[in-house]
């Protein structure tokens, strides 16, 4: 029996929701997967990493070697704006518990997860890695953008302290697959997606939220995926790295709203609830950094990739999360 070296054993937090199932796709399905690499997504349902013990008896029960950070309470403007107190905390708790856990077992190496919403609000564009502390975030999303920034702190002293070389990465916004769907809680996309469906379905006009013209970057998971397994494999800093489109690929929410509806196939009205919030106007980062690692890594195409999704989500509704 050849006894197969494990170089790696990845154990992948939050690998149930939208970016740990592009991660299980582009390593089963894009040949993504390498050699003597082994595999474990979780869910809440392994265990409650707001829990220390959960947390420990899942690390203690998998002896990663390597970790993808991604468990979080996640959602859209609207639910930041409802819960502030509640993505703060529970933010911190999985935070904190995860990166000691892992400090604890000896993981050689943590990716997380920050996001490009949690840069300060009053800032010089375009927005790079150096930025994350200079100032108070937007007001729509101050607990969720704090708990996020606490992980570069966490980063840094356990580098500082005890030399480990935890990283993370800073994702746009993110699209595709497996999203959460929900139309009150989830992001905008999904949320477009979602109700452009129900529109065609019940031949009532479709309800944009906001003015439509905020800008927006968005990255599909896929991609996201891809460029997590780079950042796992080959990435060794412990300042974090800006995962996005570039600026020149950012999209007005009407231009975002329009190709949903494109790609859907929707012929009735559309029409602009500006009651609701546009939330941050802008957060326009820059991928310098990363296309100096990565100068030939190329992106799905905006539109494609919302065909996919919209495809996906048609193909899925019955168990897709809405
Ligand atoms: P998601 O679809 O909402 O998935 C969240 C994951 O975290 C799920 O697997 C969920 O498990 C797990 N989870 C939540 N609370 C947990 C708990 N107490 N214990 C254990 N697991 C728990 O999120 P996502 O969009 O994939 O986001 C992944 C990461 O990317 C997050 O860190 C998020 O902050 C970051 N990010 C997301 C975006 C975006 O636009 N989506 C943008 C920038 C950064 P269940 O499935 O069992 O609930
Ligand atoms: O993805 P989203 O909810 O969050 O986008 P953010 C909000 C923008 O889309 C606002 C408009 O300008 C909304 O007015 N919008 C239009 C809609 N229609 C809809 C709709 O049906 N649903 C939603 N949700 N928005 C989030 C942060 O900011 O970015 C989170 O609050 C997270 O913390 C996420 O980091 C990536 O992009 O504004």
């Amino acid at each position: 029996m050849e006894n197969k070296t494990v170089k790696m054993r990845v154990m992948v937090t939050g690998g149930s929701g939208l970016v740990g199932r592009a991660i299980e796709h582009v390593l089963k399905e894009d040949g993504g997967a390498s050699e003597g690499e082994e595999w474990i997504f979780l869910s809440s349902k392994d265990g409650n990493l707001m829990d220390p013990d959960e947390t420990k008896a899942l690390f203690k029960k998998h002896q990663p070697t390597h970790v993808i950070h991604l468990a979080a309470m996640v959602g859209g403007l609207f639910k930041n704006m409802r819960q502030n107190l509640d993505f703060w905390r529970i933010n911190m708790y999985i935070n904190d518990n995860v990166l000691q856990a892992a400090h604890e077992f000896g993981v050689e190496k943590v990716v997380s997860c920050l996001s490009t919403c949690i840069f300060p609000d009053k800032t010089t564009y375009p927005i790079d890695e150096n930025m994350i502390h200079n100032g108070p975030p937007h007001e729509s999303n101050f607990g969720y953008s704090y708990a996020k920034r606490m992980i570069d702190v966490h980063n840094r002293a356990y580098c500082a302290q005890f030399g480990r070389k935890y990283t993370a990465v800073i994702p746009t916004n993110i699209f595709g697959p497996h999203d959460n769907f929900n139309i009150e809680d989830g992001h905008v996309l999904p949320g477009l997606i979602h109700k452009t469906y129900i529109a065609m379905k019940e031949g009532t006009p479709l309800q944009v939220w906001g003015s439509g013209r905020p800008l927006r970057q968005f990255i599909y998971s896929l991609d996201l995926a891809r460029l997590f397994l780079w950042v796992l494999r080959e990435y060794n800093e412990v300042e974090p790295i800006i995962l996005s489109v570039g600026e020149e690929d950012e999209v007005s929410i009407k231009q975002a709203a329009d190709a949903v509806v494109k790609a859907l196939g929707f012929n009735g009205e559309v029409l602009y609830d500006t009651s609701k919030s546009d939330g941050q106007f802008k957060k326009t980062a820059s991928n310098a950094k990363l296309r100096k690692y990565l100068p030939d890594f190329t992106f799905t195409p905006f539109h494609k990739a919302i065909k996919e999704t919209c495809e996906w989500f048609v193909a899925n509704y019955e168990v897709a999360r809405k």
